[in-house]
């Protein structure tokens, strides 16, 4: 049953299905450890806001390099993941029925890896030992133990994920000819992703950093494991974003009180993100001496095209939105707009985050234009970019759905009081957001860079005017990172509430009905083996011979740096 204390209620259509209380202690587990992360990331976000502003010295036992990997690897990495991983769980739970002993015992396993893989970095990070930021681009180098952690990292979610796609694949055995529910199909779109791309960083970690860091080998090909961490991270985004549009797919219909507009049209966008996410890592090197204009241009062609999934993405949640006012009696060409449930944290912090990623993909247009490239590239641009895609769009989709996904896995109630703090925080996220992504934008355009403390230019008469202006100051970003710590810290606060001390009660996981055009969904996009293949051929046609050529004609190897 709905909580009745909402200013919105849920129409109920179907039989209320749970999460097996089993599987909603393993997504708990999940939840709470990314929680955690999230308080500590968002904290070292401050000090850097506030160092590099010039507001505050930091105290010489820590390094301005130290917290930067320390919030970049806690938030974009293991905040995010855990999340991930406890949606799915909990998600597959509801959809497919309870997990076997066996499949969550495995959950388990990949959930203890992980979690052995995270503390082994974390803790070299504190040490200062591994301040090579979250790309952990070489030749910096970390302590061994960094490079085995993130191994350990990758391949406890291959584990969990493993799990996961089990149980998706022994339903669709156990129900042979029928489309299999979405919630499924995505998660193991996403999965499958997550794995192929891991294969990258796998190789890069364990073929060339860890023998380096041990002293086996005495220098790095940087273009190659800059390149084999780029095939990783550009589909790591859509990792990131993929959960986020199931939210936006499966859930908002839901608590919109309408219906997904298309079932097919969802899975074609996450059948194109499995094919065109990765032969694209080039548009993160564009800059990047040793790779021919040919394959960055191929590259950059295929980058164009996983915009198209984005695209179908938006038509059809705006469809969604516009189907489900009017169906509610709204009228005109604007008015079902009002139909909407504005007050209600689960629909208005994802759409938020929806509003923010129209001007963020716009900025990955941008990003991705070879010549405008060479303007942003180093540049606090992209620092912009990237705190409005995964740092917003993604974040705020994820605050949303925890309101509903903490108490579904506690047995708990979203409160009224809660559902307003929520809003806050979305509100307080949204602004701070605004004035630091902003400034760091408009900063990227007059040159002030990423990635360093400092540099001299920063010190140039002619670049200190332009970094003066009311939105090209590194005041403006501070003051905005302050606004997002109080938004973050308010937001650890409903988790600790909502986690531990919300009223106790049912609370029903929203998840639409597969739409009506399920039963026609063309059986094709059901064949997995298909589209891994064609994935794998784009790939091997995208990186084969750049590779190869990086590897034959390596540039001289690197001694190691470290911060
Ligand atoms: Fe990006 C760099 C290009 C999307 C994250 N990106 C980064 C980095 C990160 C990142 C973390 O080509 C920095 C890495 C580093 O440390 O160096 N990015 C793109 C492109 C897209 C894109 C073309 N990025 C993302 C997403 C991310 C993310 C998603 C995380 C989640 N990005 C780049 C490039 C670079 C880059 C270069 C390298 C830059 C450099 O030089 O280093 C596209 O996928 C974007 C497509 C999206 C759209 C928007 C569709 C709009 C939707 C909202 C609909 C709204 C509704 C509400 C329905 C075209 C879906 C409407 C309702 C109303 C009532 C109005
Ligand atoms: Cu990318």
């Amino acid at each position: 049953m709905l909580q009745s204390n909402l200013a919105y209620k849920l129409p109920i259509t179907e039989e209320p299905a749970h999460v097996a209380s089993k599987d909603a202690t393993l997504s708990f587990v999940h939840v709470v450890v990314a929680f955690f992360a999230f308080l500590i990331g968002i904290l070292g976000g401050l000090l850097q806001g506030l160092a590099r502003g010039g507001i505050i010295e930091l105290p010489a036992w820590l390094g301005y390099y130290q917290i930067l990997t320390a919030h970049g690897v806690l938030l974009a990495l293991v905040f995010t993941t855990y999340l991930i991983f406890g949606f799915f769980f909990a998600g597959m739970s509801r959809t497919h029925g309870a997990f076997s002993d066996r499949l969550r015992k495995m959950g388990w396993a990949g959930f203890i890896i992980t979690t052995i893989g995270t503390l082994m970095a974390a803790s070299m990070i504190i040490a200062n030992e591994a301040s090579v930021l979250y790309t952990f681009y070489a030749p910096l180098q970390a302590h061994y133990i960094f490079y085995s952690g993130l191994a350990l990292f990758v391949v406890g979610t291959w584990v969990a994920g493993a799990a996961i796609m089990a149980h998706y694949f022994q339903w669709k055995k156990e129900h042979p000819g029928e489309p299999t529910p979405l919630f499924g199909f995505m998660a193991t779109a996403t999965l499958i992703l997550w794995v192929v791309a891991g294969l990258g960083v796998a190789a890069t970690v364990l073929g060339q950093m860890l023998p380096w860091a041990l002293g086996m080998t005495d220098e790095i090909n940087v273009l190659l494991s800059r390149t084999l961490f780029w095939y990783f991270g550009h589909p790591l985004v859509y990792f990131w974003i993929m959960p986020a549009y199931m939210v936006w797919y499966l859930v908002i219909p839901k608590v919109i009180g309408g219906r997904l507009f298309s079932g097919s049209l969802a899975r074609l966008a996450f059948i194109l993100f499995l094919l065109f996410s990765i032969p694209v890592g080039f548009h993160h090197q564009l800059m990047e001496a040793g790779i021919t204009e040919f394959w960055k241009y191929i590259q950059t062609v295929l980058t164009f095209v996983v915009v198209v999934p984005s695209l179908l993405t938006a038509f059809s949640i705006f469809a969604t939105f516009e189907q489900t006012g009017r169906e509610q009696g709204g009228k005109g060409l604007f008015s079902w707009i009002k139909k909407l449930p504005w007050g209600d944290v689960r629909f208005f912090a994802p759409f938020m985050g929806m509003l923010v990623f129209i001007p963020a993909g716009a900025g990955g247009l941008i990003n991705a234009s070879f010549q405008l490239n060479a303007v942003v590239h180093n540049t606090l641009w992209v620092v912009g970019h990237f705190h409005l895609t995964v740092g917003t769009t993604v974040i705020l989709t994820f605050f949303g759905m925890a309101f509903w996904l903490i108490p579904v896995v506690t047995g708990r109630r979203l409160t009224k009081s809660m559902n307003r703090s929520g809003m806050v925080t979305t509100w307080l996220w949204t602004i701070g957001m605004f004035l630091m992504s902003g400034a760091m934008h408009i900063l990227g355009l007059f040159g002030a860079p990423r990635r360093t403390a400092y540099t001299t230019y920063q010190d140039h008469p002619q670049a200190m005017s332009w970094f003066e202006g009311i939105f090209a100051s590194h005041i403006t970003v501070a003051i905005g990172g302050v606004i997002l710590t109080a938004a973050g810290i308010l937001m650890f606060y409903n988790f600790i509430y909502l986690a531990w001390f919300a009223p106790k009660g049912e609370t029903e996981f929203p998840m639409t009905p597969d739409p009506d055009d399920t039963p026609h969904t063309p059986a094709l996009l059901e064949n997995w083996k298909l589209w891994i293949g064609i994935a794998v051929v784009l790939i091997l046609f995208a990186y084969t011979i750049p590779i190869y050529d990086m590897i034959v004609n390596a540039p001289p190897g690197s001694p190691a740096f470290n911060n």
